[in-house]
């Protein structure tokens, strides 16, 4: 998969891309994800990407001229284009998992107020939110979409770790609890029954914490 991204913030990609399991990925060329400045888009004299907002109103919007020059300059064949915005559809992980089975994403990370709607409109773009709350801008929620896209694609996660993500995992309840050593730490013990070695109880046990968790932190999901 190739995925470009677009952001008058490149650093706030290039950095955590560096790293880990992302890092990883792109290191073995499982994934490949251009970075480009979105001002050097922009013709103008002073490379001004922002402007004022027609209706009035504080805030400056971010021009829809550099990124459709910058969207443009790649190959036509240039996937799906997604702009990160608190107004988009929001990701989950059906998304996620539809979209670790495309060839190539764009994506374009907005400041300001947002973007121009004739971005949305004659891009066109697809508006993607990664959740309920604002952010400063959509560098944080590129990241997200592309670390979470990542994981997916064959090859990045190791065996012991995938069995997560097949059809058994059961999709309407939260993760069980886990331990590792030491068996107590500050006088708080590790059920015994994860140390019993019986594999049909620790599984039931496993299903019954998860139930709870669920019930406590997700009940939405119930
Ligand atoms: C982004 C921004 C404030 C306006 C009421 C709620 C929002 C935008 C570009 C995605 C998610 C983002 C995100 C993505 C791209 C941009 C900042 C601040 C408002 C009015 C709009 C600019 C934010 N899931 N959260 N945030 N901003 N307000």
């Amino acid at each position: 998969m190739r995925i470009d991204v677009f952001t008058i913030f490149p650093g706030m990609l290039e950095a955590p891309l560096r790293q880990s399991l992302l890092g990883k990925a792109i290191a073995e060329d499982l994934v490949e994800v251009w970075v480009h400045d979105l001002r050097t888009f922009a013709t103008d004299a002073h490379h001004q990407v922002d402007d004022t907002s027609f209706g009035g109103g504080p805030g400056m919007v971010m021009k829809a001229e550099p990124v459709f020059a910058a969207v443009e300059s790649l190959d036509p064949d240039r996937g799906r284009v997604f702009l990160l915005s608190p107004a988009g559809r929001r990701l989950d992980q059906a998304l996620v998992r539809e979209l670790s089975t495309e060839a190539h994403l764009t994506l374009v990370c907005g400041r300001y107020e947002g973007v121009d709607e004739r971005v949305v409109e004659g891009l066109p773009a697809e508006e993607l939110s990664i959740g309920d709350y604002v952010l400063s801008g959509g560098e944080v929620p590129a990241l997200v979409l592309i670390e979470a896209v990542t994981r997916l694609i064959p090859g990045v996660i190791g065996q012991q770790e995938s069995h997560e993500q097949d059809s058994f995992s059961e999709p309407h309840l939260l993760d069980h609890p886990h331990y590792t050593r030491p068996r107590e730490f500050r006088e708080m013990q590790v059920p015994d029954v994860l140390l019993s070695g019986n594999h049909g109880e620790i599984e039931a046990w496993r299903r019954e914490a998860a139930r709870d968790k669920t019930r406590r932190n997700r009940p939405d999901l119930g």
